[in-house]
């Protein structure tokens, strides 16, 4: 390991299938930086049971998140991948940053109230203080940049907060991490309805880095586009959503600017629009699920994987972990 690189870390929960929001504002970031940052990235399952799942899915999804991460990029040999329950440090630094996290600032997570709302009948602590065990995912590591989707950039202030609560009590103990949201993709909207963001909640506003080709293209074709006259290709989130959604997911995937995009399609319906994106899509996800079916069914390889990253997981957020407890008083085991 280049002891002077900086640090790049990030999760995602295995609570669903991965989707193009999590590969356009997340995965495909990570993957691009693989040279300059040591880096970090592990699968969410600790996180995950803050809403009820089934165990058989939630250890298959588990598994298939690692190939998909491989699949889009992340070389096991270059990025550490592990998963979080693999690592106590987590659970154990989670609940030393719990006292240190304040019951206001929690309630003001968006995505408490959210997950709230749609889960009333399990409202359940864990889901409550999850962002302070997101604060111990990120402060173990002492990453410098968080690459995440704009819907999390308040966890990662948050943890800011409490690193530095914690630092004025007992000195510096965590680096600041910083937030880091791609310029394109950093929000990509639901082909059905493109007021919220894409998500496995809305499957059919959805496009699944797994799917079917026809079935991308099926999904792509129905995508809901705006009921103005104008009905050309041009950005303009608040005129019209849909196709600036579109837009978002083309220049995410080709690189091309959003001027670019508008001259490539000038004179042209959203009728060949669309297809055109989809099409894109299909062929940037191909070599994906074609490596991501490969690997999977070599669980040899996935364990060796899984078993590497969680022990370079280990050294380094036991050594955080260590430093925590001797701050806060603990007798040295
Ligand atoms: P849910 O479907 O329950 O809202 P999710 O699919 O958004 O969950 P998360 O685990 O919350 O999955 O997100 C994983 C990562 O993907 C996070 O960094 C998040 O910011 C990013 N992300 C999720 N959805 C999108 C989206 N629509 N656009 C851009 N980034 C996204
Ligand atoms: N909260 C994130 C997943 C997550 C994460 C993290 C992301 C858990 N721990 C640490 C970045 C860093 C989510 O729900 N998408």
């Amino acid at each position: 390991m280049d002891d002077t690189k900086k640090i790049m870390l990030s999760g995602i929960q295995p609570s669903g299938d991965l989707h193009l929001g999590n590969y356009l504002g997340a995965i495909k970031n990570w993957a691009d930086r693989v040279e300059e940052f040591d880096c970090y990235y592990f699968m969410a399952d600790l996180h995950t049971i803050t809403v009820r799942q089934n165990p058989a899915d939630l250890r298959r999804r588990s598994l298939e998140q690692l190939a998909q991460y491989i699949a889009c990029g992340l070389d096991p040999e270059k990025n550490t991948l592990f998963f979080q329950s693999h690592v106590p440090a987590h659970a154990q630094l989670g609940w030393v940053l719990d006292c240190y996290t304040m019951f206001g600032e929690l309630s003001r997570m968006t995505q408490f109230k959210d997950k709230s709302a749609k889960h009333k009948d399990n409202i359940n602590a864990g889901l409550f203080t999850y962002p302070a065990l997101m604060a111990a995912d990120i402060l173990l590591y002492q990453p410098d940049y968080v690459p995440v989707g704009e819907d999390q950039k308040q966890h990662v202030e948050l943890t800011r907060d409490v690193a530095q609560r914690f630092n004025g009590i007992y000195g510096p103990v965590f680096k600041i991490p910083e937030p880091y949201i791609p310029k394109a993709g950093a929000r990509i909207m639901g082909l059905t309805v493109p007021g919220s963001k894409m998500s496995k909640s809305i499957p059919e506003g959805c496009v699944f880095l797994m799917e079917k080709p026809e079935d991308i293209q099926r999904k792509f074709r129905r995508a809901v586009t705006d009921s103005d006259t104008e009905r050309c290709v041009r950005y303009d989130p608040v005129a019209k959503p849909g196709v600036s959604n579109l837009m978002n997911i083309y220049s995410a995937i080709t690189g091309r600017t959003f001027e670019a995009i508008e001259a490539e399609f000038d004179g042209q319906g959203y009728g060949a629009f669309k297809p055109k994106v989809g099409e894109a899509v299909i062929e940037c996800l191909r070599p994906i699920r074609e490596e991501a079916t490969r690997i999977l069914k070599d669980k040899g390889y996935l364990e060796g994987v899984y078993r590497a990253g969680a022990e370079k997981a280990s050294r380094v957020a036991n050594k955080t972990l260590r430093k925590v407890y001797k701050k806060v008083g603990f007798v040295q085991p």
